[in-house]
């Protein structure tokens, strides 16, 4: 149990700050074993706050309170009060701006939760959002208080011979004893999460990038010695992002300077900390032979993502943290649509749209289910979410639907602005949207305060004499009979016989190109369409046009015809995904009458006329080919049933292998003979249409299939050819196995993200000794516990991409996860309750299993000093 019962916050007791900080000027002697912390603030009374004198409380946790002076008169300890988790001062003048000078230590060696300073390899660095900055110094740490900060830093040449900090740099020096300083000025008003320092011995790359007014911006690349061969990509995603805000948002960088740092422990992605973003090294580290293309394709996303929250996060902030999707949902809607712009549009749609439907519909059918602006938390840092950041996300794009493309960026122009400067909440973000629009969202707004996925259920009513079709669309969310009634985008087109769009129309509905955006409004509503010369085929959440699940019955012939005639590519892609998944539900009625399989021709025709396709995009003719992964099939079951689900899958997959394995060769060999390596999406769909070739044969098991996988593992020139070989040869039955394992550590164990992938790979195999494998891990001399990658990499690949044998029956997957969960609690809380979430789900399985896992959920909050991050996790998953 935790020492006390953590306490939890609401946005109904939101109030404004009753002082505010106008400078800040801190001073940072950065030693081995501590670091001694110099802070002389300006505060005044906050004007906007009616209430008077009130004493002046300021957060600060794990410090060690060396003085205070307030406007240079030292405080006895009867002028304050001090305790684990603030400072409180009784006492501050009420009509003048006032100093405080205070000085603390930390010990950042020590500091295993990666939060506040602390310690990667050899560096030190920060991590301040969400609440870190109070375990820096005694501060206002909130949001809506927004400073002007000055940083010194002082420390050993040698040991720390960069020192950065946000802004520009102003001045440096020598000092005696090997030290030196540098001080380094912000000139933009900034919450405390978006401080930052880096101290330690970097490399860095350096360019330049002119903006559209003609300012000359330096970029630096920060990353140690070894790695400085592997920033080229990260610097040419920096670039690409500044130009393409430029031309969509007409957004300019503000700074002379831009730094980025990779770090190799980090809780996270990265971190938007203004012109000092810190980066896990996971997303700025590549080169061809160490980096997928997916790699490449993240860290472009990732650093673009950080590049954007410059204008939607730290130019403009978020009031109070439960507006996070302000600046989250927002944001991630820039970096999908700016990756969508340099690669696949219509497959970074589909990746995204899996992404949001395995894991964000889970999120939101099960016990922590919160709208994208909760109301209440324990630990802010749990609410960094997939529904916060993804399906906030899609509620942006949603208004961007509902408004056009053109009305929206006149809302985003009016958004910067009148909040420039600002922190401010998502109303004033809808508020502008509206202004700009004169589109009425007051109805739509209720997607910010509602939980859960909404079910839209379609009926559809031919009436030939008329030659008009009913479209009866009802909106619902399970479990919650008062849900509040959305205002949803729903795109549609009616498709003919003959493969062609029809011309129909439906009273106040823009078509364009043939397709309508329908509004539904009511809980039930009539659409009716004119013009309809015959039966259409429906073709309706064309885009994924709004985070729903859609509840109809369209039989295999249907969806067979949309896979093959939608001009939509998402909903092409989704006909091929429903046609495979209702074949896989049926086979797994069949398992469990103990019948035995077989496989439609529909599906074999379906597959066969794709293979036989020619496409400029090569990467979306693979995601035509993907099965749906196992965990979207469980989302889609009412009790989760692993093993049926997994073998009805691998039923398939075999099945296609067995029946196409011509096309799938001469697809492959097409796709490899003349690989090359290279960079550019031609070849990079290339590799991901063969790499999925080579899956599906290598399902077959058979002579050909092993020697077609190591040899691809043998000579491959990129890392995406290895890691796809390696994994194939892992997930199959194949002789060299085991020799393929230990030649790939030997070739990269100097490699972390490299070794990274070597753990995962081995923890999400589906092959029988797995378990075995994934506790010998455990012990071997590269994991670590206190390196967030690595935990990710075999406890978090293990639990969330290995259904089967987290899931086994006898629940030694939930002892393994809750073991680590409880070692990782004293030593990094964010991680540990990251890796809590594969128990939350317990409801959705069978009574044996949820016994188990709610027998581990208890055993985890009866730990002691359980943290509150992982008491909030475990309690509200259990309640
Ligand atoms: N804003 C940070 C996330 C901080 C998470 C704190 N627990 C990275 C991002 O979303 O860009
Ligand atoms: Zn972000």
């Amino acid at each position: 149990m935790p020492e006390a019962k953590p306490q939890t916050i609401y946005l109904k007791n939101y109030h404004e700050p009753e002082y505010l900080i106008e400078t800040v000027d801190l001073n940072f002697i950065l030693e081995a074993e501590y670091a001694r912390v110099v802070s002389r603030l300006t505060i005044t009374h906050n004007p906007d706050n009616k209430a008077r004198n009130a004493a002046l409380v300021l957060l600060g946790e794990e410090l060690t309170l060396i003085s205070i002076a307030l406007n240079g008169v030292t405080l006895t300890t009867s002028q304050y009060k001090l305790n684990d988790e603030s400072l409180t001062i009784a006492d501050v003048p009420q009509n003048t701006t006032f100093t405080l000078a205070i000085e603390n230590t930390i010990n950042p060696k020590a500091n295993s939760a990666l939060e506040g300073l602390f310690v990667s390899n050899d560096m030190l660095c920060t991590q301040c959002e969400a609440q870190g900055f109070r375990k820096i110094t005694y501060f206002l740490d909130r949001p809506d208080v927004m400073a002007r900060f000055t940083t010194t830093l002082i420390a050993d040449k040698t040991l720390y011979p960069v020192l950065l900090s946000n802004g520009n740099k102003v001045a440096q020096g020598e000092l005696i004893d090997n030290r030196h300083w540098v001080t380094w000025e912000d000139p933009f008003k900034k919450p405390c999460y978006l401080f930052a320092l880096v101290a330690g011995q970097l490399e860095c790359i350096e360019d330049h990038f002119t903006t559209m007014s003609g300012r000359d911006i330096t970029l630096k690349i920060f990353v140690e010695a070894h790695d400085i061969d592997k920033c080229a990509h990260a610097m040419q995603s920096l670039k690409n992002s500044m130009r393409w805000d430029e031309v969509t948002y007409g957004r300019e960088y503000d700074l002379d300077l831009y730094m980025i740092v990779a770090v190799g422990h980090f809780n996270m992605g990265a971190m938007e900390n203004k012109g000092l973003n810190v980066f896990n090294t996971k997303f700025v580290l590549a080169r061809p032979d160490t980096a997928t293309d997916m790699d490449y394709e993240h860290i472009e996303g990732v650093i673009g993502h950080e590049y954007f929250h410059n204008w939607t996060g730290n130019r403009i902030t978020c009031r109070d943290w439960f507006q996070l999707s302000l600046k989250e949902g927002f944001t991630v809607f820039r970096d999908q649509e700016f990756t969508a712009d340099q690669t696949s549009k219509a497959v970074k749609r589909i990746d995204d749209v899996n992404a949001l439907r395995t894991r964000q519909f889970a999120e939101d059918a099960g016990p922590l289910a919160h709208p994208i602006r909760p109301e209440a938390y324990i630990e802010i840092n749990n609410f960094y979410t997939l529904t916060v950041y993804e399906k906030g996300a899609e509620v942006v794009r949603m208004i961007r639907t509902l408004l056009g493309t053109e009305n929206f960026h006149k809302g985003a122009d009016l958004y910067f602005q009148r909040h420039d400067g600002q922190a401010v909440t998502c109303e004033h973000f809808v508020q502008a949207m509206e202004d700009a629009s004169n589109k009425d969202l007051s109805q739509f707004r209720r997607w910010y305060s509602q939980a859960g996925t909404p079910v839209v259920k379609v009926e559809q009513t031919y009436d030939a004499a008329k030659q008009s079709l009913t479209l009866t669309l009802s909106q619902s969310i399970p479990g919650q009979k008062n849900a509040a009634v959305l205002h949803i985008p729903v795109k549609v087109a009616l498709f003919s016989e003959d493969g062609t769009i029809m011309d129909a129309s439906v009273v106040d509905t823009v078509a364009i190109n043939n397709e309508l955006t329908l509004e539904l409004r009511e809980q039930t509503q009539d659409f009716i369409f004119e013009n309809v010369p015959g039966t259409p085929i429906l073709s309706i959440l064309r885009g994924f046009s709004a985070p729903v699940k859609l509840q109809m019955s369209q039989p295999l012939t249907e969806l067979a015809f949309l896979l093959r005639h939608d001009n939509d590519s998402f909903n092409r892609w989704e006909a091929g995904q429903k046609l495979t998944a209702s074949i896989i539900f049926e086979l797994i009625d069949t398992i469990k009458q103990g019948k035995s399989l077989s496989i439609p021709e529909i599906l074999i025709d379906s597959f066969k006329a794709i293979l036989e396709q020619t496409s400029p995009d090569l990467s979306y003719l693979a995601c035509l080919l993907s099965l749906p992964a196992e965990n979207y099939l469980a989302e889609q079951m009412p009790v989760v049933d692993v093993e049926a689900i997994h073998h009805a899958r691998q039923f398939v997959k075999r099945s296609l292998a067995a029946h196409l394995t011509e096309q799938i060769s001469a697809l492959y060999l097409q796709n490899h003979q003349q690989e090359t390596g290279e960079l550019n999406s031609a070849a990079i769909g290339k590799r991901r249409i063969k790499n999925l070739c080579l899956d599906y044969l290598s399902q077959l098991n058979t002579d050909d299939s092993h020697q077609l996988a190591h040899n691809q593992f043998a000579n491959a020139k990129t890392m995406t050819d290895q890691i796809a070989a390696l994994g194939s040869i892992v997930n199959s039955e194949n002789p060299e196995k085991q020799a393929c394992l230990q030649q790939f550590y030997q070739q990269w164990q100097d490699e972390a993200l490299v070794i990274d992938k070597w753990f995962s790979i081995q923890a999400s195999s589906t092959q029988p000794d797995t378990f075995t494998v994934v506790q010998s891990l455990l012990r071997h001399s590269a994991f670590d516990l206190k390196n967030p990658n690595r935990v990710r990499s075999l406890v978090g690949a293990f639990s969330q991409a290995n259904p089967v044998h987290y899931h086994a029956k006898n629940g030694q997957g939930y002892q393994f996860l809750a073991d680590q969960v409880i070692a990782l609690n004293s030593l990094n809380p964010q991680v540990a309750s990251r890796m809590v979430s594969a128990l939350t789900q317990w409801r959705r399985f069978d009574k044996q299993r949820q016994d188990l896992m709610k027998q581990q959920l208890e055993r985890i909050i009866n730990t002691d000093n359980i943290s509150k991050d992982v008491f909030e996790i475990a309690s509200k998953s259990l309640a």
